[in-house]
């Protein structure tokens, strides 16, 4: 008898999609035929062939909030094919009677074992959820199935991988306290340090791998499990990993115990969030309780190790302003990582800070305006003075960040630009006021220019003024050169010396013979260049990418530079994956 043929789909992104990884892995284990299709932009043409030419028995979609909405539109088009269908993934887990209504069954949070029972048939139509699900093995993946459908994963030298699923923290922008709650409580479940072993040499066997980058939302939380990780990855695998972690876990000796570690099982970098500089949006709307201290001396732990750094943040955050931002410039400056990595909120529905923004009048949709990228835009209605109003107000009460005083705060909107503020007894406290539609546009666009010119404003001296000097410059000034006219005042009246011997030393590594020969938009504005390794490198190959063609506004040629940046920093710093000259500034 001919095996039976699933369909997996989802949403393509740069990074392989390791839930469907390790689905498919589950659908080859079963016995079945396993196609993936990954979707860019909105065109669903190739799933709707596979599904007319293939005739899958089942077809399943993994789908994000972000994506739902053309997602749903492709569920109902398959439906209507005569195909059974069944949704899974987070836009799953925390909407799921939305995707009830496209699909035959939904799957809740964890998956393998529902997947399991549908494929041998005993699973009824419905949504479906179970609190242990979050403890079940993870099948193998099936690399070989994605990487030949889609050669660019295959061919990565890095890739990602899968330890642990859980975090105990409570950021207000994350679905993980949501998940918690779901499951009653916080559990972390790391799988078997042998499955990890067996699935990097299965990747080692046929795939390139210099770098395997583990998605965990808090890798090595478990001490136990590091120390055997760290001894059976080394001698076993001993391929270089990067990790995701949270800057608590670096404190005191048992944080030293742990560093010590990565750095031996072969760790090569680390990414941790610090999403502002300002401690009151911290502690009050993100709460995440980390004194500037913890996060200093975090970073300086790793990086003393030799380790790389990326910190990341979040701009456009509710009760944020210029200032706000530029503090987290400035923390950056001082931490000084090898990539500071930036996106604009998207405060999603369900979260404590979807609750925030819609009651504090900063967000009135329902995240069918989202974008599923988090680089594009505000789409918040941001407050007059920033945390100024609200800050004193949660003083007034005496509130410590624990509290989570702006989701007991009870509010109303007094008129359209004016929220009035209680307290939970129904005290009135005060008020806080809107930017006019001009200034929150103005406020918009500043997020906008610091999100793209991030990944390099903290490498430069007086980082926060600098970025302070580019946010607030005219519109019309605002062009590349503008920029770099800029730039340069900074440099000079921060007393840099030698500025014509960084023209010289980007036109050499670009390998020209005098700084006349240069490009006009480089010779015109070189100082970016300057700050990154490799600097001449990627000066040409935003040239070469036509990050200046001229019909391009600055806005495009900042946003085109912005992503080729962050992944030449990726390359040339936080994966060393590439070597290349060290940053002109620092010569
Ligand atoms: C790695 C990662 C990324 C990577 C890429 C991920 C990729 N290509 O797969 C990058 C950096 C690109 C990324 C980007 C974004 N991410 Co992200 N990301 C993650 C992260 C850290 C790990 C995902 C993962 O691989 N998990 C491991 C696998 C095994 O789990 P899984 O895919 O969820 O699959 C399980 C179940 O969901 C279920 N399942 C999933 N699909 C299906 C399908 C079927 C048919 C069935 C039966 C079951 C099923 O079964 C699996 C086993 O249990 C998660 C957090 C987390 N801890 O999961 C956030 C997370 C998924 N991301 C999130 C968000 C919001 C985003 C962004 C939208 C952010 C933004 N504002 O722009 C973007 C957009 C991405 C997009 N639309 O393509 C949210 C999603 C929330 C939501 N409601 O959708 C999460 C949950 C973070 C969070 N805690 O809030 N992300
Ligand atoms: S540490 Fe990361 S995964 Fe955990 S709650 Fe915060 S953002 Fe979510």
């Amino acid at each position: 008898m001919a095996a039976k043929r699933f369909v997996l789909v989802a949403q393509y992104s740069s990074i392989e999609p390791l839930g469907i990884l390790h689905l498919s892995g589950l659908v080859r284990d079963a016995g079945w035929d396993c196609k993936v299709v990954l979707i860019k932009g909105d065109d669903y043409a190739e799933l709707y062939d596979t599904v007319q030419n293939w005739r899958p028995d089942i077809v399943g979609f993994q789908i994000w909030t972000g994506n739902h909405l053309a997602a749903f539109r492709a569920c109902n088009t398959v439906r209507g094919l005569g195909v059974p269908l069944v949704i899974g993934g987070p836009h799953a887990t925390y909407f799921f009677e939305e995707c009830a209504k496209h699909a035959d069954w939904v799957v809740q949070a964890s998956g393998f074992g529902f997947l399991q029972d549908i494929l041998g048939g005993v699973l009824p139509h419905g949504v479906h959820f179970s609190r242990e699900g979050r403890s079940e093995p993870f099948p193998l993946p099936d690399r070989d199935l994605l990487y030949e459908t889609y050669p660019g994963y295959g061919e990565s030298p890095i890739k990602s991988m899968f330890a642990s699923v859980g975090c105990p923290y409570k950021c207000t922008y994350c679905y993980a306290p949501v998940f918690n709650r779901m499951h009653n409580g916080f559990l972390l479940t790391n799988r078997p340090v042998d499955d990890l072993v067996q699935e990097a040499k299965a990747i080692l066997r046929r795939w390139p791998l210099s770098l395997v980058y583990f998605q965990d939302d808090v890798f090595g939380f478990n001490p136990k499990w590091l120390g055997e990780f760290a001894q059976k990855w080394k001698t076993e695998v001993g391929v270089p990993f990067h990790a995701q972690m949270r800057l608590e876990m670096t404190q005191h000796a048992g944080g030293d115990k742990r560093l010590d570690l990565f750095r031996e099982a072969g760790c090569s970098g680390i990414t941790l969030a610090i999403e502002s500089g300002n401690a009151f949006l911290r502690d009050h709307v993100l709460f995440r309780h980390m004194p500037d201290e913890l996060i200093l001396e975090g970073c300086r732990k790793i990086m003393d190790r030799g380790m790389t750094l990326r910190t990341e943040q979040i701009l456009g955050v509710p009760f944020s302003n210029l200032e706000t931002e530029l503090q987290t410039l400035d923390l950056n400056a001082r931490i000084n990582p090898t990539l500071a990595w930036t996106s604009i909120l998207s405060p999603y529905g369900g979260t404590a800070m979807g609750t925030i923004s819609s009651n504090y009048g900063l967000y009135r949709g329902n995240n069918d305006d989202l974008l599923d990228n988090f680089f594009e835009a505000s789409v918040l209605r941001h407050i007059d003075g920033g945390p100024r109003d609200i800050e004193r107000m949660v003083a007034m009460v005496g509130a410590t960040p624990k509290d989570e005083t702006l989701l007991a705060f009870r509010t109303e909107q007094r008129s359209a630009t004016e929220v009035s503020v209680f307290d939970a007894e129904g005290t009135l406290l005060g008020s806080v006021t809107h930017l006019t539609p001009k200034d929150n546009e103005r406020y918009c666009r500043d997020l906008v220019r610091l999100q793209r010119l991030f990944n390099f404003l903290p490498k430069f001296p007086d980082a926060a003024l600098l970025g302070r000097t580019l946010a607030l410059m005219p519109q019309q000034e605002w062009t590349w050169e503008g920029i770099g006219r800029q730039i340069e005042q900074h440099l000079v009246s921060a007393n840099v010396e030698n500025l014509s011997s960084w023209k010289d030393a980007i036109a050499a590594e670009m390998g020209y013979g005098s700084v006349l020969e240069l490009p006009g938009p480089i010779a015109s504005n070189p100082w970016l260049f300057c700050v990154v390794p490799a600097g001449g490198h990627l000066a040409r190959r935003a040239l070469e990418v036509g990050v200046f063609d001229p019909l391009l506004s600055t806005e495009e040629t900042l946003d085109r530079l912005g992503t080729l940046g962050r992944r030449h920093l990726f390359e040339y710093g936080l994966y060393q994956i590439q070597v290349g000259s060290s940053p002109i500034c620092s010569r």
